[in-house]
């Protein structure tokens, strides 16, 4: 017996891993082990031997058990310890610098415009970017084989083979928001369509999605005076100082009449100032809606009439913030995008007009 407990009891203290520790287990232990099968010897003692030998093999089993438990807790320890000896942390460390993103000169001029338009009664209106081709071209009062249509290098969408119902466009413009606006609220309305559309044109300045803002006004009696108070109202507090428009008479199909508006700029060492100077600046295209504009739309042009106008915000942002290039508006470049970018926290700079 003594034997058998030095044994084990050594072979236990030596044990040098878990994996070893359970094989001691099962030999000494297990169902098959050394102890389990001196138990069934038991059955051939005689009654005396029986009961010195009995109590004695179960004493020892618990203490294997017990050693056998210790061991592992031990191994588990160790085990431990050395872990912790190589993966340790500081957790006094001071964190890693994480840089923050930058809104985007798009987005930022997206909320000064609807700021500077919200100041002054228009709601603001968004819609789908896939149009039908009668909300994008028809309702505009531009017919199927208007000029207009081909010189706006429309992106088509896909139809399957057979499916000879008109396609859809990429819209061209945000002009069908409008008409889906007046189209649900009807007159009067004051609104403005800030958004993403889409011609497949690509040089220094022009990219194939760029941004627009159109506004509309209809009531009784707005006529092109108060379109033009308006946008000097908008580009004054767009630009921080006080801005002179000028109105050259122009053609589109949606608007009669139509006027292009330039602003007021100087050339200074190849930079432009807008707000002061004699020169003049193409910003924007706008007029009176055309009653066939208005009745598309379902609202009557006897007792309504109004201006709109639609401008390229990423044209606009160029000029108020300095940039140079337009095509890296759309390039993702991020040192281009912590240079002209914005902190988030920034709110729209607006001033009241001059
Ligand atoms: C430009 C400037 C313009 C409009 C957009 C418009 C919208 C409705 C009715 C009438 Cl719902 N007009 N928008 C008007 C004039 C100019 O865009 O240079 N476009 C080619």
């Amino acid at each position: 017996m003594d034997d058998l407990k030095a044994k084990w009891l050594g072979a236990i203290g030596e044990a040098a891993d878990e994996a070893s520790l359970e094989d001691l287990r099962v030999q000494a232990v297990g169902k098959k082990g050394e102890i389990s099968l001196k138990m069934r010897e038991l059955g051939k003692m005689t009654p005396e031997e029986r009961q010195v030998a009995g109590p004695a093999l179960n004493a020892l089993k618990d203490e294997i058990n017990t050693a056998l438990a210790a061991k592992k807790t031990a191994l588990a320890d160790a085990a431990l310890d050395e872990r912790l000896k190589t993966e340790w942390l500081d957790v006094t460390l001071p964190g890693r610098d994480r840089r923050t993103g930058t809104v985007h000169p798009v987005s930022q001029v997206w909320e000064e415009v609807t700021a500077i338009f919200a100041d002054m009664g228009f709601a603001v209106a968004e819609g789908p970017q896939i149009e039908t081709d009668w909300y994008n071209f028809d309702a505009l009062n531009i017919p199927s084989h208007h000029p207009a249509r081909a010189e706006m290098d429309t992106f088509y969408m896909h139809r399957a083979e057979g499916d000879d119902r008109p396609p859809h466009v990429l819209r061209t413009h945000t002009s069908p928001v409008q008409i889906r606006s007046m189209e649900a609220q009807g007159a009067p309305i004051r609104t403005i369509s800030p958004g993403r559309v889409y011609r497949a044109d690509y040089d220094q300045t022009h990219t194939p999605m760029f941004h627009q803002v159109e506004g509309l006004a209809i009531d009784r009696d707005i006529s092109m005076a108060n379109l033009k108070w308006v946008l000097e109202e908008f580009f004054s507090a767009y630009f921080g100082t006080s801005v002179k428009t000028r109105f050259r008479a122009s053609h589109f199909p949606f608007t009669e009449p139509s006027a292009e508006v330039d602003i007021q700029c100087s050339w200074e060492g190849g930079t432009v100032k807008v707000g002061e100077g004699d020169d003049w600046l193409e910003v924007l295209g706008s007029g009176m809606v055309h009653p066939k504009v208005l009745s598309a739309a379902g609202v009557d042009p006897a007792e309504w009439q109004g201006f709109a106008f639609g401008m390229g915000i990423d044209r606009i942002a160029m000029l108020k913030y300095g940039i140079p290039d337009l095509r890296a508006f759309f390039d993702s470049d991020l040192r281009w995008l912590r240079h002209y970018g914005f902190p988030a926290l920034q709110v729209p700079t607006i001033r009241g007009g001059v």
